[in-house]
């Protein structure tokens, strides 16, 4: 540690002296606020916007965040604590501000103080951008860990990439999504704190040497042939009522050295345009949803964020006074899938090139530091990096990887492994182009691997992993996910929060479980019409933003019933489609009007080489377009596309949801997040056996579960016997009738071709099975809505849902890291 400044650190973390106010009461805020305004932004009250007023705003907030950040630190220096390094390519944390008012408990004193000066918070709230630095539930799993990470009191830090764009903002124009950029940025990031001190280089290319000494001792040297630097951008991220961790993310830039050849030459252009392109690394997020892109740039990403990351690391444990040889015993790191899995052989040329450690030792510390999760098991999203790609991009980390390879083959050579299995366990894939599988880098090199659900756990061990399985069963384990419910619940639901903890108090926003004390009021006349009551408000708050966004009126009274989810075949919207074109086909040609009223609603984005899933969404637009403007079916049904959902969009559907859709095809979802947040919300879920689906079942008891289709072993027997979706098509006359009619006139406007490959897809492969779980789908429906007829019943069941979500809270999961596989313990915070 350096020696430190006394006077400065007496004025330090004591809040109303010397640096400023940062107190919390109505007073500080207000006036720190207008100090912002008028010293940080430079603005008078004439010309300022809201979205000054915003920054102000955020800025003001923001230091109380930092106060408590430094409180944390100082804390887990005093105690010495082991502390993790979550490393992730994503995250989505959704808007900040509303959130660190919630954790520092001041959301109403804030409301007042801005009132008095005539300002709406609910206004500057709306200011906010989020940043959109991820792709899904992955993104948004790494920003819940966080939050309980930092409630916890859990040692850590959060590792990831800045990206100047975040994923593509989607409008839907005629019917079909188009993609723009998300310019952030554009607006400033009153977040965020530029680090120039922390900023490590990053080599790229070029060769290797190697060269014996006088003792015979081996020595590599890496000549890469450019450089890059990157530079550390902290955001605090602030727990419930206690501390904060720091979110640090790496931008690209240049080196100062950037290309002096080019710039003394005169050939100032070139040297500039050499500098873009360096920069060009943290510039847009791969909108790639469960699909590898292959591209150099991507790798290039990767390996810059974790190059940045282990440096970062490094210095950590250096600047502590401790030795490399125990980096293993002061950090772990969690790898959050396999996006930042290169680090293993980073981390391995950083012991052995730059610390000069044996590889006996380097590879020990290693293999004791990393901890690797997999999210997801569909072979077309599991990362392999072409050898040639490597060789060209990172030659030294090539030979670390084949290192590893040929040292592990021959351990596993002394057990009884089949030359098959060998050769399907070889970090190397050389069947056709050779390829490096980097799931299997990161099996190998870490001490505890983990799925996502149990059911996802238990796959992954019997597919995917399964000979790793066999070799180190204790390697493997499972984490079943979670959601922070502070922001999904109390923040954003704030009606259903304030009557849960009218009735059961508070507790629940630090220990979720003591929901399940709603359970005794499940029968309560009077409590379950107020719980209706509250749902009903946020039905009309989602209708009034539908109309908004979409032009669309939906009556708040209907059954809403939501989707929303990235679009993937595998999570078969189009199968919700096939069962509004029943409901459809039924009131105009059989005349049967007995439906429930009911506004189906969809979001999601597509990715953007996806031409099935853009399909989709088209396809359902299209059956919104038919049914919205058809006056003998829209006072039944509406059906709703949502634009460009995130997770501010987010926190208003799931409050407003009645019905949650989870209806993937079992063993594709690896556990979903969203089938948790729908479910914390008091909505009921009709799915599938997939993913978490199966504990939330278990937790919530089968009749408060609207259960259909095939499990897992039963896909993997239909698909082992030949399955035949024609056959099915042409034995069942109501489905015939409602797939026939995705080639209609009435839905396609006369353009036979436009959904032909979703209509061929289906009768000829189907590899999601639609076709055969659509019965059951339709059926199970059909007893959502007998259940939805008796209000009584609906709320009962919707209430013990909510009662017993206390599994699903990411405290839980935290928890579950940290004793399963991090032997991490929380740090008490000393009170203020
Ligand atoms: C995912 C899985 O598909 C989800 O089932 C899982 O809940 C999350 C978090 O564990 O991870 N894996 C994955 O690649 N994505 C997931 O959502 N995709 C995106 O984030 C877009």
């Amino acid at each position: 540690m350096k020696s430190s400044n006394k006077k400065i650190e007496s004025y330090f973390t004591k809040p109303g002296v010397g640096i400023g106010n940062v107190g919390l009461s109505k007073e500080d805020i207000k006036t720190s606020f207008l100090e912002k305004l008028f010293y940080s932004l430079g603005r008078i009250p004439v010309v300022a916007t809201q979205n000054d007023f915003y920054i102000s705003l955020a800025l003001t907030i923001r230091d109380r965040v930092f106060r408590k950040y430094v409180k944390s630190l100082e804390q887990y220096a005093e105690e010495d604590a082991r502390g993790v390094a979550y490393l992730s390519a994503e995250y989505l944390p959704g808007p900040h501000l509303g959130n660190n008012l919630l954790n520092l408990e001041i959301m109403e004193e804030i409301r007042e103080a801005l009132a008095e000066l005539s300002l709406d918070l609910d206004e500057l709230l709306n200011e906010e951008v989020e940043p959109g630095l991820g792709n899904g539930g992955l993104g948004r799993l790494a920003s819940c860990y966080m939050d309980s990470l930092a409630t916890l009191g859990i040692p850590s830090i959060a590792y990831g990439i800045r990206y100047e764009f975040g994923i593509f903002k989607q409008e839907i124009q005629n019917g079909w999504q188009v993609e723009s950029t998300d310019k952030w940025l554009h607006n400033g990031n009153p977040w965020e704190v530029i680090r120039p001190e922390i900023s490590f280089i990053v080599n790229f290319g070029g060769h290797t040497k190697h060269r014996r000494d006088d003792d015979n001792k081996l020595h590599i040297e890496w000549f890469p042939d450019s450089e890059i630097k990157g530079i550390a951008y902290d955001t605090p991220i602030l727990g419930y009522q206690s501390t904060a961790i720091i979110l640090r993310l790496w931008k690209a830039e240049a080196t100062e050295s950037f290309d002096f050849a080019a710039y003394n030459l005169g050939d100032y252009y070139r040297a500039v345009e050499k500098k873009m392109r360096s920069e060009n690394i943290t510039k847009v997020l791969y909108p790639n949803d469960e699909n590898l892109s292959g591209k150099e740039l991507r790798l290039k990403q990767q390996y810059f964020f974790v190059c940045c990351s282990l440096q970062d690391i490094i210095r950590l444990q250096l600047l502590q006074g401790r030795k490399l040889e125990t980096l293993h015993e002061k950090f772990t790191i969690q790898l959050n899938d396999t996006h930042p899995s290169i680090a293993v052989a980073e981390l391995m040329r950083l012991l052995l090139d730059e610390h000069h450690l044996e590889w006996e030792e380097a590879w020990k510390v290693t293999k004791n530091t990393f901890a690797y999760t997999n999210h997801t098991l569909l072979p077309e999203a599991l990362e392999k990096w072409p050898v040639s790609l490597l060789r060209n991009l990172l030659p030294r980390h090539l030979e670390i990887i084949y290192e590893i390879n040929s040292r592990f083959i021959s351990e596993i050579r002394e057990h009884d492994f089949t030359g098959e299995q060998i050769s399907r366990m070889s970090l190397v894939d050389d069947r056709g182009e050779p390829t490096i599988r980097m799931a299997h880098l990161a099996t190998v090199g870490s001490y505890k691997v983990n799925g996502v659900s149990a059911l996802h756990s238990g796959l992954l061990q019997e597919q995917v992993l399964q000979d790793f399985a066999q070799l180190w069963p204790e390697k493997f384990t499972n984490v079943t996910n979670g959601v922070t419910h502070r922001r999904f619940l109390a923040l954003s639901n704030p009606r259903l929060a304030a009557l849960i903890s009218e009735k059961i108090g508070k507790d629940w926003l630090t220990h979720l479980d003591k929901l399940k004390g709603l359970e005794s009021f499940a029968d309560e006349e009077d409590f379950r019409r107020k719980w209706m009551e509250v749902k009903l408000h946020n039905k009309k708050n989602l209708a009034n933003h539908i109309k908004e966004l979409t032009g669309i009126t939906i009556n708040p009274e209907m059954l809403i019933d939501v989707q929303v989810k990235r679009i993937h075949e595998y999570k078969r919207q189009h199968l919700k489609v096939l069962h509004i074109l029943s409901l459809y086909l039924r009131i105009k040609k059989d005349k049967d009007t007995n439906i429930p009223p009911t506004a189906f609603v969809f979001g999601g984005k597509a990715a953007p080489g996806y031409f099935m899933a853009k399909r989709i969404i088209k396809l359902i637009t299209a059956v919104g377009d038919l049914i919205n403007n058809d006056p003998e079916v829209n006072e039944i049904l509406k059906v709703v596309f949502l634009p460009n959902f995130s997770v501010k969009l987010a926190q208003l559907v799931y409050p407003g949801a009645d019905l949650s859709e989870q209806i993937s095809m079992a063993g594709k979802e690896a556990s979903g997040t969203g089938n948790m947040k729908f479910a914390l919300n008091g909505a009921l879920t009709v799915g599938t056996l997939d993913g978490a689906n199966v504990e939330i079942r278990e937790e919530v008891g089968e009749e408060n579960f609207f259960l259909f289709g095939l499990t897992t072993k039963e896909v993997e027997n239909k698909k082992a016997e030949g399955y035949h979706p024609y056959k099915i098509y042409s034995e069942n006359e109501k489905l015939k009738r409602v797939l026939d009619f995705l080639m209609s006139d009435e839905l396609t406007n006369g353009d036979p071709e436009l959904f032909r490959p979703v209509y061929d897809n289906l009768l000829n492969q189907d590899p999601y099975l639609l076709l055969e779980d659509y019965q059951s789908y339709v059926d199970q429906m059909e007893n959502v809505y007998k259940v939805w007829q008796d209000p009584g019943k609906w709320a009962r069941m919707s209430i013990l849902n909510v009662a017993n979500m206390g599994r699903f809270s990411s405290d839980r999961s935290i928890r579950d890291y940290c004793e399963k596989i991090w032997k991490v313990e929380a740090v008490k915070m000393q009170s203020e």
